[in-house]
């Protein structure tokens, strides 16, 4: 497949409502859309660096430049026979892995189309239809909590994530427990704690969660050791995790006995299936973790959660829930029992909404041959 041309936008898009984490309120969300123009198709992928860097070193400045400067030098003009041969033509690039995995992403769309399969597919995926959850920001009250809640089970949402912080955490929990006392329920502290803030999590033990999301250091393995071994609830790791070596690292520490795999944390869906296939073998349940994509990164992770080891809801909610209009015709929905399908049309198989992608662009630089 020779590659023709790259171009990436810098897309800002309007959350619905404000998502307010440990570490901080986000009322927007910035990525990077990443076309390639190869062979007669165009692929398309999303690089979700954020505006800010709290979630990740990375930024949507940090990603543009390591695209533009290295990644897309590094394959522009060539004729690449797979994916993995791009990765090797910019492996030596360290870090980075939301810039690589927009990249990368764009080009498995791109390989798709020209094969005429799903992405699903191509990477592997057997399910039609995934299970999904969603995960709900640190909210004012207990009332409105439980009511937004209740509306997103009524939705068919298979199970409830939500933000803690220190100082709004058990409340929150001991609150949705009494109230819904069967669901499939689990935490994300975005590495809010430490080990001093034990005692926490043993109370936190006694509500039959899902799991722990990330309590401790966002670097850190050794520590989610120490503390995965005080505990009941599965820890999951979504922060530490930037490889397949991290992963083993965690797993053969036992920091961890679930693993958040986002695509973009750790540089593509080829990581991601490696880290996939390995817990897989040390069963080891995986899930798809959320970045507030749009509707072209959605439809990668779609993709990916239709591998058979991810048998945890992921957070892949419907396009509505994040943002009023999707850049993605059709706009991903939430099937009444929980599921949302895996499209079957070439690549990612959703047409990019071009007018809607134009309005969101703040910025575009294009390089060809
Ligand atoms: O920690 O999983 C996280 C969003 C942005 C950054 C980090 C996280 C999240 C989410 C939202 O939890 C997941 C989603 O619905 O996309
Ligand atoms: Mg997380």
């Amino acid at each position: 497949m020779k590659i023709e041309r790259i171009e990436l936008r810098h897309v800002k898009l309007v959350l619905v409502s404000p998502f307010v984490t440990s570490m901080g309120i986000e009322y927007d969300e910035e990525h990077i859309i990443v076309r390639v123009d190869a062979d007669g198709v165009t692929g398309w992928g999303e690089s979700v660096a954020e505006g800010t860097p709290f979630y990740s070193y990375e930024t949507v400045p940090t990603a543009w430049h390591i695209l533009k400067d290295f990644l897309i030098p590094s394959i522009l003009g060539k004729d690449i026979a797979s994916v993995d041969e791009a990765i090797a033509s910019y492996a030596k690039v360290r870090g980075h892995m939301m810039a690589k995995a927009g990249l990368e992403a764009a080009l498995w769309d791109a390989f798709a189309k020209t094969r005429g399969i799903s992405l699903s597919q191509m990477i592997g995926g057997t399910r039609k239809k995934i299970d999904v959850g969603v995960s709900i920001g640190i909210q004012d009250s207990m009332a409105g909590l439980i009511t937004k809640v209740e509306g997103y089970l009524a939705e068919g949402y298979k199970r409830i994530k939500i933000k803690i912080a220190p100082g709004l955490d058990l409340q929150f929990v001991e609150a949705l427990r009494r109230e819904f006392p069967g669901m499939l329920l689990q935490v994300d502290a975005n590495s809010a704690y430490t080990l001093n803030d034990i005692d926490i999590f043993k109370k936190m033990d006694n509500y039959n969660l899902s799991l722990i999301e990330q309590p401790l250091g966002y670097e850190d393995i050794y520590d989610h050791s120490k503390l995965q071994r005080e505990l009941k609830t599965p820890i999951c790791l979504d922060e530490s995790i930037h490889s397949l070596d991290d992963t083993r690292a965690a797993i053969e520490l036992d920091s961890c006995r679930i693993i958040n795999i986002k695509p973009g944390r750790v540089g593509g869906f080829t990581e991601s299936k490696l880290i996939h296939n390995y817990c897989a073998s040390m069963n080891i349940p995986v899930w798809c973790g959320g970045m507030l994509e749009s509707g072209i990164g959605r439809a990668g992770n779609v993709a990916l959660a239709s591998l058979p080891n991810f048998t945890l809801p992921g957070d892949i909610s419907a396009s509505k829930r994040y943002y009023k209009t999707d850049i993605v015709i059709p706009e991903f929905v939430v099937n009444p029992d929980g599921t949302m399908d895996v499209p079957v049309k070439p690549g990612i198989g959703v047409e990019v909404n071009m007018r809607e992608l134009d309005k969101v662009t703040v910025r575009s630089v294009a390089q060809k041959i």
